[in-house]
């Protein structure tokens, strides 16, 4: 149960296991890798398939001739591994000319440019088959109030999304896009900062319907905020149409540790949800091998995001099976709040009518109720644990 298969529809980032180790106080500590050896490589752990920024697969600035010579020997491994690739990015960050981001930068040739990278990228994107394009906004934000109108940056910010759906849709593209929230880091104050901002924004494009989310477990740690929470919400809006998995110790900065290497309970409870809540997207990694390891270390961390998923599932599926367990939610009022408040064909009338609800109602006694959520919680430690 623990070895991957691609039916376990695990995707990795090309940027994630070829991540060098550069962080803002040292340099890289491995050799950069061949994208196509990373794919090989992944494709022999049992992983689904591979994303990528377009940066990530052909090198910024590369010309023509040597972008066709990329693009097809990259074909020619993933139709000799059968990977696939569900998701692809644009990188808007790297590079200095996006210093101040790309579609709200407060300089309109560079948002006309960064418009025009996402437009070639998609191209390619649709050409592999992906169907979901994500978004992560990391330079779209601000050091200071003063910097910009975020009300503007965010007038900025629509316009880009509507004209790249029109564009989507005119091209007959089977993209979804899928936002990825972040609250800081690089900037100070990223825009669209948590779930629970994406989705109001969401609402306000032309074209909402194909557009959803990407949350990534460490982002909305960083804002010490409960990720199984995000992903409820967002699934109950129908928007999780990706997810980036990884491990984050609390509101610190990003960590984008091996997925479990963190907030280990959070992350049984997040397996359970997308495992019983009928989410079929990729269950996509996007961790950074830390700069402590070598190569080794690299292709251990990258099976560890699987095992550690796979072990978690497995938790998840004996802690619903136990009787206890069955009993505690019982107990807890599972069946209960899934009972809708009022009866069938009532409505505030009947509600006023009924003395029960109110005039013979005995608020002492109903708080004498204990919810056992505690109980609950700790056999799912323990189910966890190994311990049952
Ligand atoms: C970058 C970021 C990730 C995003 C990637 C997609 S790029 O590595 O830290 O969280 O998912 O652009
Ligand atoms: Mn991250
Ligand atoms: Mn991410």
């Amino acid at each position: 149960m623990t070895a991957p298969t691609p039916a376990d529809k695990f995707t990795f980032g090309l940027w994630t296991v070829g991540w060098q180790g550069v962080d803002p106080f040292g340099a890289a500590i491995r050799p950069a890798i061949d994208p196509l050896e990373s794919t090989r490589k992944l494709a022999e752990l049992g992983a689904y398939g591979v994303t990528f920024h377009d940066d990530d697969l052909v090198p910024f600035g590369s010309n023509d001739a040597d972008r066709t010579k990329i693009i097809e020997s990259f074909k020619a491994v993933l139709a000799e591994t059968g990977l696939k690739v569900p998701m692809a990015t644009t990188n808007l960050f790297s590079h200095p000319v996006f210093k101040d981001g790309g579609f709200t930068s407060n300089d309109r040739s560079i948002r006309r440019y960064a418009l025009r990278k996402v437009m070639r990228n998609m191209d390619l994107a649709a050409e592999l088959g992906a169907e979901t394009y994500v978004f992560w906004g990391g330079r779209e934000g601000t050091e200071y109030e003063s910097a910009k109108d975020v009300r503007v940056a965010l007038d900025r910010f629509k316009e880009g999304f509507d004209l790249l759906c029109q564009y989507s849709i005119d091209k007959k593209y089977n993209l979804k896009f899928a936002l990825e929230p972040k609250p800081n880091e690089p900037r100070g104050d990223i825009l669209l900062p948590t779930v629970g901002h994406a989705l109001a924004f969401i609402n306000e494009l032309e074209h909402s319907e194909m557009v959803g989310l990407n949350p990534e477990v460490g982002h909305e740690q960083m804002a010490n905020l409960n990720f199984v929470h995000a992903i409820a919400q967002a699934l109950w809006h129908g928007k999780l149409f990706h997810i980036d998995l990884n491990g984050q110790n609390g509101p610190k900065f990003d960590q984008d540790l091996v997925f479990g290497h963190g907030n280990l309970l959070n992350a049984f409870y997040l397996v359970d949800l997308l495992e019983t809540a009928g989410y079929d997207g990729p269950r996509h990694f996007d961790y950074k091998p830390s700069r402590t390891e070598n190569f080794d270390g690299v292709w251990d961390s990258a099976a560890a995001n699987m095992r550690t998923y796979l072990l978690l599932k497995e938790r998840a599926a004996a802690f619903r099976a136990d009787p206890e367990v069955q009993a505690a939610m019982e107990t807890a009022g599972h069946a209960e709040i899934a009972t809708p408040t009022l009866a069938a064909g009532e409505g505030y009338a009947e509600l006023l009518a009924d003395r029960s609800a109110f005039e013979d109602f005995d608020p002492d006694a109903a708080a004498r109720r204990g919810f056992g959520f505690v109980r609950l919680n700790q056999l799912a430690l323990e189910h966890l644990m190994g311990a049952r």
